[in-house]
């Protein structure tokens, strides 16, 4: 049993609980959250890890939607509309994936831990990255994808996925759980969608999809029109989109712990039929602004919950969750700064956990020890303040715990 106080303990509970001076007792889950008063009176013959200076602590961060094999990205890509984002990835993935051997993405696993990471839902196109995961002390829900939408390579495809996929259950922990990917609605054909989503209800595994990321996907996905159609002619032989979006969505019931990547360009009745299937939306505020030029609207959600994803060096300059949410909260300018960053923060944290069928980002009983903590550079003047404050201020983190163990 450990304990670690603060001058702040942001609990991201259902009542938003924010503890001043509190302490948190724990092994591999947390046992017990109250003032270092009492926490020291209760558990005298325990040594408090006491951390002092505008001190913080709060569930880690969950960045439930990065793509590690393309981490070999800087300058490389084209931003600016989606088109040429696509062709730009098509004539260099090549070199990219090469370049992003297990020593980089152990490097920016590292690097996404010192900066508050605990938990990411990781895409994987090829598995590349799972070794360098398998290193990393974060927990991974690992999403092996499947992509493909040519009906005569159904079958090689298939295969291909689940033998990525049994790869992966071999590697099953309490910190490395497979998962499943589907690419997008325009590039999985609807029968490979059929077949991946009844092994996901089969086997309880939790399912990610992008879903109208781009103005190009919705022209094509209704209408059979614009600039995807000239790259389905020439590529892949095909004038006609496998799915339109309802179709698509509607292959996905009773699938547990779902979420739809982007979702930039849904109609109101997607975001019905999202709802209705109990899935979550995962937000990439700094890939869509790169690669459409728009940003999800949130006040169309209404109750589906959002969380935060940086998507993959592929569309984003950097992979830490800090920097994502001080990117959300900038493009968000129409939203009220202070109530909007506790949104945020929550998003980052509890709805995270949720989409991706976990048991942390919260500080309360029972949940997952991944705890984070850092200190604000100055006394804190209005507690009200105190979300707005740590994503403006915090870029790396002093202490990260894991599953209980400071790593
Ligand atoms: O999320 C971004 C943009 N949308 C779609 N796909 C990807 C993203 N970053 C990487 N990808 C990968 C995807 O997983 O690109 C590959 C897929 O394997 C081919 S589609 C260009
Ligand atoms: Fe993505």
């Amino acid at each position: 049993m450990k304990i670690i106080s603060a001058n702040w303990i942001v609990t991201c509970d259902e009542n938003d609980s924010i503890i001043k001076d509190g302490a948190i007792v724990f092994d591999d889950k947390i046992i017990e959250i109250d003032s270092l008063d009492k926490i020291e009176k209760k558990y005298p013959n325990i040594e408090i890890n006491k951390l002092e200076n505008n001190s913080v602590l709060m569930p880690g961060l969950i960045n439930s939607h990065v793509h590690l094999e393309f981490s070999g990205n800087s300058t490389t890509l084209k931003y600016g509309n989606f088109y040429s984002w696509l062709t730009s990835v098509i004539k260099h993935r090549e070199d990219l994936i090469n370049k992003a051997d297990k020593k980089l993405i152990s490097l920016k696993l590292e690097k996404m831990k010192r900066t508050g990471t605990t938990t990411i839902g990781a895409i994987s196109s090829y598995s590349f990255e799972l070794e360098a995961c398998l290193k990393s002390p974060i927990n991974k829900v690992f999403f092996c994808e499947v992509i493909g939408s040519k009906g005569d390579m159904i079958d090689t495809l298939f295969a291909d996925f689940k033998s990525r996929l049994n790869n992966a259950k071999k590697f099953a922990s309490k910190n490395f759980i497979p998962a499943i990917a589907i690419h997008s609605p325009y590039s999985v054909h609807p029968f490979l969608v059929r077949e991946t989503l009844n092994l996901a209800r089969n086997e309880n595994l939790a399912v990610s999809s992008h879903f109208l990321e781009s103005r190009e996907e919705f022209e094509w996905l209704h209408k059979d029109e614009g600039s995807f159609l000239e790259f389905f002619k020439n590529f892949l032989n095909q004038e006609k989109a496998v799915s339109k979006p309802m179709e698509f969505l509607n292959l996905f019931s009773n699938i547990k712990n779902l979420s739809f990547t982007h979702c930039v360009e849904v109609s109101n009745n997607d975001l019905e039929k999202i709802k209705e299937l109990g899935a979550s939306i995962n937000h990439c505020v700094t890939s869509n602004r790169l690669l459409n030029n728009t940003k999800l609207d949130l006040d169309r959600l209404g109750e589906i919950p959002f969380t935060i994803g940086t998507d993959g060096l592929s569309s984003n300059n950097s992979l830490s969750m800090f920097d994502e949410l001080r990117n959300a909260l900038m493009a968000h300018y129409d939203k009220n700064v202070i109530e909007f960053s506790k949104k945020l923060i929550k998003a980052a944290t509890v709805n995270g956990s949720r989409a991706l069928g976990l048991n942390k980002g919260v500080i309360g009983k029972d949940f997952d020890s991944d705890i984070i903590s850092f200190s604000l550079p100055d006394n804190l003047e209005d507690v009200e303040d105190l979300y707005m404050q740590i994503i403006l201020h915090t870029k790396f983190v002093d202490n990260v715990i894991i599953g209980g163990e400071y790593v």
